[in-house]
This record gives structure tokens, sequence and C-alpha cells, in this order.
């Protein structure tokens, strides 16, 4: 294994962490989380890599790699997260509408690919929506390139996504070229993270960028599917400066609390939009419906816009199954308080 970097400012502490430490809190230590578990998270620090424990109040699902948690340095408790630079969240698995927390304090996000059947531009842009709006760049990586016969035609696919994807790169992610791609994006105080697919090799990215052996797995040779090589996500230096997060693949990306994302990423379509006759409109038969004219026009691609809706009528039911829950609380919560008082009064 590497070392671990000594000093704060290699594991990406900044001012705006230092200046949210109080008066009383001096004697707490910094670490940043590497991993969590369940029970217990590893945090990296001066000290290098330590056990922490979570207080009866904070739980391992209000943490996520690449937090900023200051500790007890006797009982290795966390004390406290400090606020984020930035947080990665999606929709949590299950039918209850719950925030899941991918990573924090993330500068880029690689949104990883290969080029070949794994390449879709419905799962690459809810990437991009979940990165924009948690005010991360969003890179587009699309491996394999050793194995495609027409890369360009991936890479202008991939680029057409959204004008605020920063930049979409083809490697081998096997070759000794990989890490040169991508360095730009990862230098001292960076944290980079990657995510995609299963077996698209982001950890053989992450290898080649920190001198790791994280196990990596061959792909079925049918589907092009992975196998979740990967199961913990894990934040790890790399050696010529900055932070890297891998993370196992994802089946599906259900976003949540993205709409400034999805406006962002489908901003050109929003401003069409605001120029239709009606402002209500549906752009399904209406007059004047300057959608539907882009469409007629060839300017705007049916079926990015059908997934722009797709996403915008996503976003606004997983809203209002969560106010609905936020409400259903509200109510419970009030039937427990008013059973309690009755439950006095009979006392009395
Ligand atoms: N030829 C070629 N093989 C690659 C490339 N990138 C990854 N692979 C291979 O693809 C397989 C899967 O790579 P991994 O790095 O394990 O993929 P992963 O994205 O980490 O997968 P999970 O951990 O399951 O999410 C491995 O056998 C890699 O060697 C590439 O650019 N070209
Ligand atoms: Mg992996």
């Amino acid at each position: 294994m590497t070392s671990i970097p000594t000093s704060l400012e290699k594991l990406g502490w900044s001012n705006d962490f230092a200046a949210q430490i109080g008066a009383d809190e001096r004697a707490l230590v910094p670490l940043r989380l590497s991993g969590v578990e369940r029970s217990r998270a590893t945090g990296l620090g001066e000290a290098g890599a330590i056990t922490l424990q979570f207080p009866p109040d904070l739980s391992a699902g209000s943490v996520a790699v690449g937090d900023w948690v200051l500790a007890e340095p006797e009982t290795a408790r966390i004390c406290r997260v400090l606020d984020r630079r930035s947080l990665l969240t999606r929709k949590a698995a299950g039918t209850e509408v719950r925030t899941q927390l991918i990573a924090a304090n993330v500068d880029t996000l690689f949104i990883v690919s290969s080029c070949n059947a794994d390449f879709n531009p419905a799962r690459l842009e809810r990437y991009v929506a979940l990165a924009l709006d948690a005010g991360v760049a969003p890179v587009i990586v699309l491996t394999k390139a050793d194995l495609a016969a027409d890369v360009t035609d991936f890479l202008s696919r991939a680029r057409a996504i959204s004008p605020h994807v920063a930049a979409a790169v083809a490697l081998n992610a096997k070759s000794p070229e990989a890490v040169a791609a991508l360095e730009g994006w990862c230098g001292p105080g960076q944290t980079v993270a990657f995510a995609g697919s299963s077996g698209v090799g982001k950890s053989t990215l992450v290898n080649a960028m920190t001198g790791l052996a994280i196990a990596t797995q061959g792909v079925r040779e049918d589907d092009a599917k992975g196998r979740h090589t990967t199961t913990a996500r894990a934040l790890h230096p790399v050696p010529g400066g900055g932070m890297v997060i891998d993370m196992p693949g994802m089946r599906e990306l259900a976003l949540i609390d993205a709409s400034e994302g999805i406006a962002e990423l489908f901003d050109d379509i929003e401003a069409l939009a605001a120029t239709c006759r009606f402002r209500d409109c549906a752009h399904e038969r209406e007059p004047g419906c300057a959608i539907n004219a882009a469409v007629a026009a060839g300017t705007l691609n049916a079926a990015r816009l059908g997934r722009w809706q797709k996403l915008r009528r996503e976003d606004e039911a997983t809203a209002l199954s969560k106010a609905e829950a936020r409400r259903k609380g509200r109510t419970f919560a009030r039937m427990v308080k008013s059973a309690k008082q009755d439950k006095t009064r009979s006392r009395e």
C-alpha cells in the first residue's frame, strides 16, 4: 500500500475547513474519512489511518467518504462532521424516498463508461445532472478505446450530452498514458471520484493513479456487463498530489433533489421552453410551442427531449413522495404527542 500523506493539506484540507473549528474544539483531531462501514469509519490524518467510532447521534448514513470530521483523540469517537464543499447524493434503492450520501468534498466527478454496449446517453446524463447539482465538475471518461472501432463517434456522442460537461476523454485504462489523460484534474488539494457501471475500469484507473493494487476483474463477453468487483467506496492518496475516490459500480442511478442539476444539464431546452406561447405549455400539441418547432426544424433531438421530460417527471414524483412522507411523519408525530397528552390527562 502507498504511504498515507502526513500533512492535512495533502489530504485536501483547506482554510474553509480550518475556519470551522471553534475555540472549544482545538483539542479535537481533524480526519478525512477514507472508508465508511455500518458501525465504524476509517479516518486519515496527521497520524495516519485511524478507526473511528460513531457517537450515538451520528450514523454511518449521515457521513460519506471524503468527509472531514473532528474526533476525540482518546476515544477515536467522531464529534462533528465539518460543512462540506460539495456532496454527491442519490435516491437510495427501495420504495421509501431516502437520500443516500455517495461522496463528499469532491471537485471533479469522472463519469466512466466503456466504448461498448455500456455507453448509454440517458445513464451518462444522470451522472452529469448529479455532478452539476452538487457543484462538482463532470468529466466523461470513455474507457476501452483500444477495443472500439470508432472512438471519435463515442466521443462526439459524449460531448453532445451537455455544454456543461467539462470534458470528454477516451483512453485505454490499462495503458501507461491513461494517467496523463486525467492528470489535469487531479493535483494537490484536489479530490476526484470515479463513478459508473460495473466493469468499466474505475478501479483500473484508480490503480494507475495511485500505484495501488485494488482488485479488478474481467467482464462477461456477451453483454459487456461487469460483476461488481469493488464493493465499498474508498478514498486514496495520489502520490503526485490529490485524492481519488473509487466506487462500486452502480446498477442504476436514481436522482433526488437534483432539479437544479437537471435544469443546468438541459438549460438549452429550458431556455427554449421559456419562449413557448403558453407558460404552462406541455410541449405536446399546443400552438406556439417552441420545443416542437425546434424538433420539427431539426435543431433539437427528439430523443434528448424525451430524456429531459422523463428526468423532470421522475424528479417531480420523487419530490412529491418526499413531501408526502414528511406530511405523514408530521401527522404521526402529532398523533404520538396527542396520545401522550391523553395518557397524562387520564392519570390526572
Ligand atoms: N482492454 C481494456 N480493458 C480494460 C480497460 N479498462 C478496464 N479494463 C478491464 O475491464 C475489467 C474491469 O475493470 P475494473 O477496473 O475492475 O472495473 P470497475 O469499474 O472497477 O468495476 P466494479 O468495481 O465492478 O465497479 C478488468 O479486467 C480491466 O482490466 C480498457 O480501457 N481497456
Ligand atoms: Mg472497481
